[in-house]
């Protein structure tokens, strides 16, 4: 009301939500410029698995509240002291592992069947970063539009996929005809999800077991069944059954939120971050919690297991400044002419996978 003192909003309240307001990205019009940078952030209480890392290597010693899990892992995993059930892998896969990583999330794990965001609007979309590489549009074909006229082949043998085609940039619309229709590399930049294995039904929030889906490939599974183990209950091992594919951009963030839908919380999530870093929050088991945040960066690995599973978590922020986002060393392994696609996207782009054991 007019005249009387600000009071925060409900959804203000909480520590997480204070802590994701503190690490947003927000911009400002800085003096005698006309151009909107991000405004400054105290980061002095994120912590840096990095340096972490680097000291424990160096001297074996550790940060007060954080020690080292001794398990068969060939590299270090570390854990904060009084957040049980929280594991952090930093640096976990070399720079070519990272590059195939981001290779597979933008050419086959969008694939149909697997389901993305696009789904809803568009249905099942066949290779959109081709499409990308090659400059093609997805055009909304009316009804007096021949196939034919556009010069392009329906990708699904159903109807209703039928609807929208990807063509080249410079087709005619033949007169009359109202066509909707929007580039490539728009679709490819509001990829917000695609999901492998087990599909993952947002609206429901559980797992569509009669939904198609293409096999979660033999090479990730190997990757995160190697990774959870040391987070596993004795004498069991992993099975991937379910992917989440996250995709962020600039300004892009995931709120706190719980991944409580599988069914036994005992096995841990997987978590792999690729491209620009980020900042995790994890909080406790109410938002009321305040959260530790740190940052991740690409080729780190968490996994989230036991108690983990029951806090929430999220992305505040993910740097995507050249001078911040630490991506320079994987983007530059993109450099032939036919990976330019690659580089550009992930200059400013994060992807996490999560790997999920659901049953
Ligand atoms: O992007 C991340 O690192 C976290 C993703 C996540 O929390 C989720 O998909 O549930």
């Amino acid at each position: 009301m007019y005249g009387s003192t600000p009071q925060p909003s409900d959804s203000d309240r909480t520590a997480f939500r204070k802590a994701e307001k503190k690490y947003k990205l927000y911009k400002t019009t800085a003096p005698k410029s006309r151009r909107k940078q991000p405004s400054e952030v105290d980061l002095t209480e994120v912590y840096d698995f990095k340096s972490v890392l680097e000291s424990f290597k160096q001297e074996r010693k550790n940060p007060p509240g954080i020690s080292e899990l001794r398990c068969g892992l060939d590299r270090p995993v570390f854990c904060f002291e009084d957040r049980p059930g929280f594991y952090f892998i930093p640096g976990a896969l070399s720079i070519e592992e990272q590059c195939h990583w981001v290779r597979e999330s933008l050419t086959s794990f969008p694939q149909p069947s697997n389901r993305t965001n696009h789904n809803a609007i568009y249905g099942p979309i066949h290779d959109l970063f081709d499409a990308v590489q090659n400059k093609k549009v997805l055009v909304e074909v009316g009804s007096r539009i021949a196939d034919t006229e556009l010069g392009v082949h329906s990708s699904e043998g159903n109807l209703d996929a039928c609807r929208w085609k990807f063509c080249e940039e410079n087709v005619s619309i033949p007169k009359g005809d109202s066509c909707n229709s929007i580039a490539a590399s728009v679709l490819l930049r509001k990829l917000r999800w695609s999901t492998l294995g087990l599909q993952f039904d947002w609206s429901k929030r559980n797992y569509d077991v009669s939904l198609p889906h293409n096999k979660i490939p033999d090479t990730l599974c190997h990757l995160a069944k190697k990774m959870a183990a040391s987070a596993m209950p004795a004498g069991e091992e992993f099975q991937p059954e379910a992917a989440i594919v996250n995709y962020f951009g600039s300004g892009d963030m995931l709120g706190g939120h719980l991944d409580d839908m599988e069914a036994d919380w005992s096995k841990p999530i997987v978590s792999i971050s690729l491209g620009c870093k980020a900042i995790f929050l994890l909080g406790g088991k109410s938002r009321e919690d305040t959260p530790v945040a740190m940052f991740l960066r690409s080729g780190d690995i968490v996994l989230m297991a036991g108690q983990a599973r029951e806090c929430f978590h999220g992305i505040p922020r993910i740097f995507t400044d050249e001078e911040n986002a630490e991506v320079s060393p994987l983007a530059s392994q993109f450099s032939s002419h036919e990976d330019l696609c690659f580089k550009e996207y992930i200059r400013t782009s994060r992807i996490n996978i999560n790997i999920r054991q659901v049953h």
